[in-house]
C-alpha cells in the first residue's frame, strides 16, 4: 500500500517537472527527397531541433511517437501529402497535440482535401499550403527573417528537384543563380538522397549540412556518389526496355533491383504512353510501393486517381497531378493497373 501510494506522488511530481520543460522542437519531413531533406535543413536553421525524416509508411508512426514526448513544445511537419486513409487519424493526432498545447505548424504542396485544412485551423494548427509551390520555397518564403541568404539556393533546389522552378516564387529564387550551377546542385543531391535512403545517419547529415549553408559540392564525395547512381540508372534504362509492358493507356513494369521512383520515368518514356507506372515489393510488408507519373499531355489529376484507387484497394496513395504514388497490397496490384488504365482514358 505504501509503495504504491509513493510511486503515485512520484508520478504526479514527475509531471508537474515536465509540464512546464516542454522545450523540443521537431521537424518531421519527407525523407525521400530534396524537398523533404531540404525543408527540414531550413526549419533547423530558422528554428533550432531535430529532424525526423521519414517515408510515407512511417509517416504516421513518426506522429504517433511525438505525440507521446512530453518534452515537445514545437512541432513542424514538411512536405507530407494527406491521403483518404491517414487524413482521419492525422487531425486526431493534432487534437491531442493542440490539447498538450504544442505548436503545430503543417507545410506542404500536395492536394489536400479542404475539410481537412478546416479542421485543422480549428484547432490552431498553422497550414502553409500552396500546391503551385514547392515545400521548401514555401518554408524559405515564411521565415526568410530568420533564415540566411544560403537558404535561397537550398530552396532553389528543392523547387527543381520538385518541378517547381517555374512557379512564381520559385522562379525568382532560380533567377538569383546561374541556371546550370543549381541544375547540376539540385540533381547531385537528389542522387544522394536517393542512394542512402537505408542510411538515416547520412540523411541526417545532409540535412545539418544544408543548414550549415553548405553547397552540395562542398559536402565530400557528392559528386563522385552521383556519378555511381548515373551509371546504375543507365542499367535501369536497359532493364526497362526489355521488362516494360504496355496497357491502352499507360506503361507499366515490376522493379526487382532498384527503387520504383527512379525507373518509373523510363517506363513512361519508353513505353511511348503518357503515364507510367512502377512497382516494387517492400518484401517484408505484402505490399507494392507503387510509382506513377504522367507525361505533359496527360490530362487526368493521377494524384487524385490514385489516391481514391489505392484507398478502395486496401492501400492509400495521393500526390500530384503529374507525379504521385502509392502503397497497394500485394494480392492488388494487377486491380490497381487495370483501373488505372481504364480511369485514365
Ligand atoms: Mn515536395
Amino acid at each position: 500500500m505504501v509503495t504504491a501510494a509513493k510511486k503515485v506522488t512520484k508520478k504526479t511530481a514527475a509531471k508537474k517537472v515536465t509540464k512546464s520543460q516542454r522545450n523540443k522542437i521537431i521537424c518531421i519531413s519527407h525523407k525521400e527527397d530534396c524537398d523533404g531533406i531540404s525543408s527540414a535543413a531550413l526549419i533547423r536553421q530558422a528554428f533550432g531541433g531535430d529532424a525526423m525524416l521519414v517515408d510515407y509508411p512511417g509517416q504516421m508512426e513518426a506522429l504517433n511517437q511525438v505525440v507521446l514526448d512530453e518534452k515537445l513544445k514545437s512541432l513542424f511537419i514538411c512536405d507530407l501529402g494527406l491521403s483518404k486513409k491517414t487524413q482521419d487519424e492525422f487531425i486526431d493526432i493534432m487534437s491531442r497535440l493542440r490539447k498538450n498545447k504544442v505548436s503545430v505548424t503543417y507545410i506542404d504542396h500536395h492536394d489536400i482535401d479542404p475539410n481537412v485544412v478546416t479542421a485543422l485551423e480549428k484547432l490552431k494548427v498553422k497550414v502553409i499550403h500552396d500546391i503551385n509551390e514547392c515545400t521548401t520555397v514555401q518554408v524559405y518564403h515564411a521565415y526568410k527573417s530568420k533564415l540566411n541568404d544560403h537558404a535561397s539556393f537550398v530552396a532553389t533546389c528543392a523547387a527543381i528537384t520538385d518541378y517547381m522552378e517555374d512557379r512564381p516564387l520559385g522562379s525568382k529564387l532560380l533567377q538569383i543563380y546561374d541556371r546550370q550551377f543549381a541544375l547540376i546542385s539540385a540533381t547531385v543531391m537528389t542522387y544522394n538522397i536517393v542512394g542512402h535512403q537505408r542510411e538515416p545517419d547520412y540523411l541526417q547529415y545532409l540535412v545539418e549540412e544544408l543548414a550549415d549553408s553548405k553547397f552540395p559540392h562542398d559536402i565530400p564525395n557528392t559528386f563522385e556518389f552521383a556519378q555511381i547512381q548515373v551509371e546504375k540508372l543507365s542499367q535501369i534504362i536497359a532493364k526497362v526496355k526489355k521488362g516494360m509492358k504496355t496497357m491502352t493507356n499507360l506503361g507499366h513494369m515490376e522493379i526487382l533491383d532498384s527503387g520504383a521512383s527512379g525507373a518509373v520515368n523510363f517506363v513512361m518514356g519508353l513505353s511511348g504512353k503518357d503515364v507510367g507506372v512502377a512497382y516494387k515489393e517492400r518484401v517484408d510488408h505484402g505490399i507494392y510501393a507503387v510509382s506513377v507519373r504522367g507525361s505533359k499531355n496527360c490530362k487526368v489529376h493521377l494524384g487524385k486517381i490514385v489516391n481514391l484507387l489505392a484507398t478502395s484497394l486496401g492501400g492509400s496513395g495521393g500526390g500530384h497531378d503529374k507525379a504521385c504514388g502509392a502503397v497497394v497490397p500485394k494480392p492488388k496490384i494487377k486491380k490497381f493497373i487495370t483501373e488505372l488504365n481504364k480511369k485514365i482514358k
